[in-house]
């Protein structure tokens, strides 16, 4: 059922009923259509309650139709919104809470609107690439005022229906039962005639040319690559400066062009991959989760505390453990800093500060955490300090806590053999700077509890993470692939660039670091630790020594001022190093590789089709649930550009074909080894199928 229709009294109502949120897909549309017919039809029907049944009036057009013909096949939505608008009955939505997007176009096509106070009101089709295209940006400004309307469109962002109060968008917020309410009201309206109608309500607003343009400079500003929040504002100009019917027409074509970009698509795929990201095939969504209330982590270093800043935001306790009293306290004193600094550029209130200070404590016994719901390791990656860890873990900790492991790259079945309760045992993978970053990988051990994966999915939406869960393997989804793409990064230095060339290439592509300056923040030292690991576990792996070579000068990046860069104090601004430059072709000669002029082409496509084709292997070999996952990684934990969709959504763009084509041509040239490509993408290729 997609709406059913009701007779109460005198009153239809028509309840929208397509969970979860009461998309207006096909089915939702024509029966809010024949629900609309036989409210005529019927004389002892005095006037049309709208509303929602379940957690939304409406969340807006259904996004899993555009793909389809469905999305636009009548009654469109347009359709629709003119058959309330024309009713000769008045039509009245009641609201009670979510209202985006198609709803609140919907709505605005009512004669009359009431709302729950809290109820949110948006319309956030800019954040899926798009605009609103059902009159939206032609009604709201009529009923809102411009700048409000136009803060609302560019931005996405709802707004709580009391603030809206004093607009003409609200006949009324109803603090009581909202349906009790709208019958009164709808009683009250009933005989009123003309019925009144929001695109015949008047914009005022002086001199509005100077306050558009104005609008336009700074969404073009700030709008990067995407085309739809300057196409929203060219719409809201629309609805001050054309007749109403001839803005809704040119709102359409705005729509038609946005809908159909891979802008729009790929945030399309982002918006589903994210939710998709929680779900694991295997693990019901009615699994039941572990009641988390305290937390402790290990470690008091730079991730420790980033990780123990995340559970304190969602005001939860968090005890961590050090060894040593001056670590614990130089941990502790920089979680205040950090804090302190949020404080001082008025992100954070002083209560919050103050709530968020006193939620994390220290201490350096371990049965002082040995009640906590779930343990985060976050000390040194190297396995003989996680047995350590883990076997104390395993002593002192009650029955039921989730033992988790911030290990990037170990193999967490090894750490839960250390414990006699290798079920309870997960890996949490935070990105650093973790108070930040959204990506949490979420390590799934061969024996991990399924309540135990639920209960770090749930945890992972509660301290606001997207959380991905990969198998067990070196690196994971994330570092496993970035490797390969260092590993480009290197070779294109020993063959003629330069870490500057690397970094424009990628980041004019929108990357929001290239290789060697994430390198410079995150510390070179770490990738040359875990490459003394490689030397001796598979030496087969043949890396460039450049990043050897840089280490051994003691560059390690930020953190000692130079590292591929140079760096002032204070300053995080990089400056190419002629010292680096001379050391990379000092090194091409001793390895006897003449150096070329290499395009910008090249380089990408070498460092996003090293990513691409090892994700193709992880995806094959299960290690990743779905290609979207491992789109969800990257976009939010590299940095890869959200416009693009994520490493699989853009190869997919390309055509897989395509990315194999350019993979032969570059098995060609040094370290051709590397450019077999996996299996799954081979056979996708050939057979001119996608990943999503
Ligand atoms: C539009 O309206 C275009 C028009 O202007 C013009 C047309 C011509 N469609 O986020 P959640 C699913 S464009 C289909 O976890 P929450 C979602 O996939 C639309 N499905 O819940 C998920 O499914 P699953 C403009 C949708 O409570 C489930 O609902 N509207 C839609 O945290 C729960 O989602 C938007 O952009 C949809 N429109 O947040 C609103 N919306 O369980 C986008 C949600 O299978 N949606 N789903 O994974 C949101 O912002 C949030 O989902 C919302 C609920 C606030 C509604």
């Amino acid at each position: 059922m997609s709406a059913e229709y009701q007779v109460q009294g005198n009153l239809a109502v028509i309840s929208l009923n397509n969970p979860p949120v009461n998309g207006l897909g096909h089915a939702t549309r024509q029966a809010i259509v024949q629900g609309i017919s036989r409210a005529h039809e019927d004389a002892a029907v005095t006037a049309i309650i709208i509303t929602g049944a379940g957690r939304a009036f409406s969340g807006g057009a259904d996004i899993k139709e555009f793909n389809s013909p469905k999305a636009f096949a009548e009654p469109s939505l347009h359709t629709v919104i003119s058959v309330l608008e024309d009713a000769e009955k008045p039509v009245i939505a009641a609201i009670h809470s979510v209202c985006m997007g198609g709803g609140l176009e919907l709505a605005l096509g009512c004669h009359y609107r009431i709302a729950s106070p809290g109820a949110q009101i948006a319309l956030p089709e800019v954040k899926l690439g798009i605009l609103p295209g059902a009159g939206g940006t032609q009604r709201l400004p009529r009923a809102v005022g411009l700048e409000t309307a136009l803060n609302m469109i560019v931005s996405g962002n709802p707004v709580s229906s009391e603030k809206l109060a004093q607009t003409a968008l609200f006949n009324q917020i109803a603090e009581g039962d909202l349906m009790t309410a709208a019958t009164a009201f709808a009683n009250q309206v009933a005989a009123v005639r003309p019925l009144p109608k929001v695109r015949d309500i008047r914009i005022d607003y002086p001199n509005y040319e100077a306050f558009l343009q104005f609008s336009r400079n700074t969404v073009k500003a700030m709008s990067g690559p995407f085309p739809a929040p300057l196409a929203c504002v060219d719409a809201v100009a629309a609805a001050v400066s054309k007749k109403f019917d001839d803005g809704i027409q040119f709102e359409r074509e705005l729509f038609l062009k946005l809908v159909q970009t891979t802008e729009s698509k790929a945030l399309r795929h982002a918006f589903f991959a994210e939710r998709a990201a929680s779900k694991l095939p295997d693990v019901p969504d009615d699994t039941p989760v572990r009641t988390i209330k305290s937390v402790a982590v290990v470690g008091a270093g730079t991730m420790g505390g980033g990780i123990a800043m995340n559970f304190a935001n969602a005001g939860i306790p968090v005890r961590i453990l050090e060894m040593k009293q001056e670590a614990l306290d130089k941990g502790l004193a920089t979680i205040r800093k950090n804090y302190e600094n949020t404080l001082k550029k008025g992100k954070l209130t002083q209560e919050k500060f103050d709530q968020r200070v006193a939620l994390i404590s220290g201490t350096l016994d371990y049965q002082e955490i040995a009640q906590a719901d779930i343990v985060i390791e976050a000390v040194f990656e190297d396995m003989s300090v996680k047995q350590q860890v883990f076997q104390q873990l395993d002593a002192v900790m009650k029955p039921g806590a989730i033992l988790a492991s911030n290990t990037s790259t170990l193999d967490v079945d090894k750490i839960a053999a250390f414990t006699r309760r290798p079920q309870d045992v997960i890996g949490t993978h935070f990105f650093s700077p973790a108070n930040v970053m959204k990506l949490l990988e979420i390590v799934r051990g061969k024996q991990t509890a399924k309540d135990v994966l639920a209960t770090v999915l749930a945890l992972s939406k509660k301290i606001r993470k997207t959380g991905v869960v990969s198998g067990v393997c070196d690196g994971f989804i994330g570092n496993r692939m970035i490797e390969q793409y260092s590993r480009q990064a290197g070779y294109l230095l020993e063959e003629g660039c330069t870490p500057e060339q690397v970094d424009k290439a990628v980041e004019k592509l929108g990357f929001a670091m290239g290789p060697f300056r994430m390198g410079d923040l995150a510390g070179n030292d770490i990738g040359w630790y875990i490459r003394k690991r490689r030397y001796v576990e598979k030496p087969h792996i043949v890396y460039s020594k450049t990043a050897d070579l840089l280490c051994e000068m003691g560059r390690f990046g930020q953190k000692t001022g130079a590292g591929w860069y140079d760096y002032k104090p204070g300053d995080r601004k990089p400056y190419p190093s002629a010292v680096v430059n001379e050391m990379i072709v000092k090194h091409s000669a001793d390895i006897g590789v003449e150096r070329r002029k290499i395009s910008d082409q090249e380089i990408t496509e070498r460092l996003i089709y090293a990513l691409v084709n090892e994700a193709a292997y992880i995806l094959e070999e299960g290690i990743a649930n779905r290609a979207s996952d491992i789109d969800m990684v990257y976009l939010t934990g590299y940095g890869f550009p959200l416009h693009t969709g994520g490493p699989m959504f853009y190869a997919d763009t390309v055509g897989l074909s395509n990315v194999v084509r350019a993979m032969e041509k570059y098995a060609k040239g040094r370290h051709g080894e590397a450019w077999k490509p996996a299996p799954l993408l081979a056979k996708l290729a050939a057979e001119g199928k996608t990943f999503n």
